[in-house]
């Protein structure tokens, strides 16, 4: 049987926290200032998500997958990286780009659905830096961005840079033919490439139990001599221990590292999802105790790092800072809807056409659904 039964997590992790934030295992080597951005990217990272939420109930942002829940397993591999790296992320990676500093109003202005030429117009990085790592715009058609990172990583080998790329993949997308093409080429060409696999334990509505009969998600690397790990997608100090080994490794032409990082999707899917649909919340309130953020502020307080006066008055910070991209990212013009045609395959199918039609009497404001003529549908 799978160890992840459909009832219990399995326990069977690399570990630094214990979810009451209390110490198992030796912390990796950071000092407090960095402990502290870590902290301040998921609080920030969660700050930003829920309000991007409230948006997309009022209409503002389309739509939006949070990575609530789930921040510190994007942030621990993010922080692995060094300038110049590669980071090919998906959509459920947003603490990678905050701790990188990819601009919050740019990345609210996207949500938004303005088009990357007018954010790049209106948000310019002129009086402020480019993030040091290079990111690829966020993947959605899933396991495309494993071959894509595997090719990045032979480019700098064939190369000779020293540069990482590193990419994620969920699951549920560990059954996409690319994640098996990518890390059978990453193994044998040794390729400077880390893997990570955030095992939210569900893709949409089909649980990780369904998904797989591997006992692990980890192993899957043994199929193609890609040396795997499996850690606490909770614990943000064991994914940054993990991948950093698996960093410095690649660098110093180690080869590729699958590391699977369990974690659990206690939010929707995205905001076009309803879960009590599909699942009860028995298990959700389990990971609710396992919060990244409770942990790591539980551990950071103990260790004195944190005092409640500091936690306050970040909160304080972050509620500005998130204001502050709201506020820029609403000056920043919205493409017309109908761009969303453009630039599909070759010319426009009949389903395109009709889709087109319908969207042109909604905007002259009919109701396509109790008006409809037939026009343009040929
Ligand atoms: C090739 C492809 N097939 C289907 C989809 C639709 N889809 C979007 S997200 C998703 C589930 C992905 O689950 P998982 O890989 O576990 O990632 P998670 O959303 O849980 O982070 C599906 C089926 C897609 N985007 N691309
Ligand atoms: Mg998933």
């Amino acid at each position: 049987m799978a160890l992840w039964s459909e009832e219990r997590p399995s326990e069977d992790v690399h570990r630094v926290l214990e979810p009451d934030g209390s110490l198992v295992g030796d912390p990796p080597d950071l000092d407090d200032d960095e402990l502290r951005e870590l902290y301040w990217t998921m609080k920030l990272t969660r700050a930003f998500e829920d309000r991007a939420l409230r948006m997309q109930r009022s209409g503002e942002v389309s739509i939006i997958s949070r990575c609530r829940g789930e921040e510190a397993t994007p942030l621990g591999a993010a922080a692995a990286l060094d300038p110049g790296d590669w980071c090919f992320p998906l959509y459920r990676q947003r603490s990678a780009l905050v701790y990188w500093g990819v601009p919050l109003d740019r990345q609210l202005a996207n949500l938004m659905g303005a088009e990357p030429e007018t954010v790049d117009e209106h948000l310019p990085f002129d009086d402020r830096p480019e993030p040091p790592v290079n990111f690829s715009p966020g993947y959605i058609p899933l396991g495309a961005n494993l071959p894509n990172t595997v090719g990045s990583a032979l480019a700098d080998k064939l190369n000779d840079r020293e540069t990482v790329s590193l990419t994620f993949v969920g699951d549920g997308s560990t059954s996409e033919g690319d994640f098996h093409d990518a890390l059978n080429f990453a193994g044998v060409f040794e390729v400077p490439a880390v893997f990570v696999c955030q095992n939210n334990q569900w893709a949409i509505s089909v649980p990780a139990h369904r998904q797989t009969a591997a006992e692990t998600f980890a192993q899957k690397g043994d199929a193609y001599g890609v040396p795997n790990e499996r850690v606490d997608g909770n614990d943000v100090l064991a994914v940054y221990q993990t991948l950093k080994d698996a960093v410095d490794r690649a660098r110093d032409g180690g080869g590729p590292t699958f590391v699977e990082c369990v974690t659990y999707r206690v939010v929707e899917h995205n905001t076009a999802d309803e879960p009590s649909v599909y699942r009860d919340d028995d298990l959700r309130e389990e990971w609710l105790e396992r919060d990244p953020i409770d942990r790591f502020e539980a551990y950071l307080l103990a260790e004195g790092v944190l005092t409640d006066d500091e936690i306050e008055s970040m909160a304080a910070d972050i509620d500005e800072e998130v204001q502050a991209a709201v506020d820029a990212a609403r000056e920043v013009p919205r493409s017309e809807p109908e761009r969303m045609f453009d630039n599909h395959l070759r010319g426009e199918s009949w389903k395109e056409s009709h889709q087109r039609a319908e969207l042109r009497r909604e905007l002259d404001g009919e109701n396509p659904f109790t008006d409809w003529t037939g026009e343009g549908f040929e």
